[in-house]
């Protein structure tokens, strides 16, 4: 199964690069656009209505201020939409934070951390490892190594 990548601007894209490099790190297929809700709504709702009949299994959404980036994708689709704040000029990323992840009851947005865009990309490796056990299993040799990393650390 594939995973859509989407943000606000090309702007972002120096963050959402660490998407996009941990997806093709477990050889998972993507499909990452630049689509605004703002500026073309139009174009946006086309290329998301059609992205469970292409086979993907989740979405990314990363926008950065006014971020409703990700509810708009939620809103027009089923798939489960993981939101990515960016950090922009203002706020230190709050106002991203904030417009994200408090999405009112029924359609939900699961919110990374501010330029959260690697583990964004972790959570929808995770969602296709429910159905497959090739990506469980690269799930757990990546867990065991970053472990192993941590307990091997040797200090000065
Ligand atoms: C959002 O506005 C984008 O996601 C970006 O984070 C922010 C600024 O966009 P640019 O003015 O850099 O195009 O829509």
């Amino acid at each position: 199964m594939k995973v859509a990548v989407v943000m606000g601007s090309k702007s972002d894209w120096p963050v959402m690069k660490a998407a996009c490099d941990t997806l093709a790190q477990f050889n998972i297929e993507y499909d990452v656009k630049v689509l605004s809700a703002h500026r073309t709504p139009d174009a946006l709702q086309s290329w998301v209505k059609n992205l469970r009949d292409k086979g993907f299994a989740a979405v990314i959404a990363a926008a950065g201020g006014a971020a409703h980036l990700a509810g708009v994708v939620a809103a027009f689709t089923t798939l489960p939409v993981i939101g990515v704040p960016i950090k922009g000029a203002a706020f230190e990323g709050l106002d991203s934070l904030l417009s994200m992840v408090q999405m009112p009851p029924g359609i939900p947005v699961a919110t990374v951390a501010v330029n959260g865009a690697k583990n964004a990309a972790l959570l929808a490796i995770e969602i296709i490892a429910v159905f497959d056990t090739n990506v469980k299993s690269q799930l757990d040799t990546f867990r065991k190594e970053q472990a192993d990393n941590v307990l091997s650390v040797t200090l000065d």
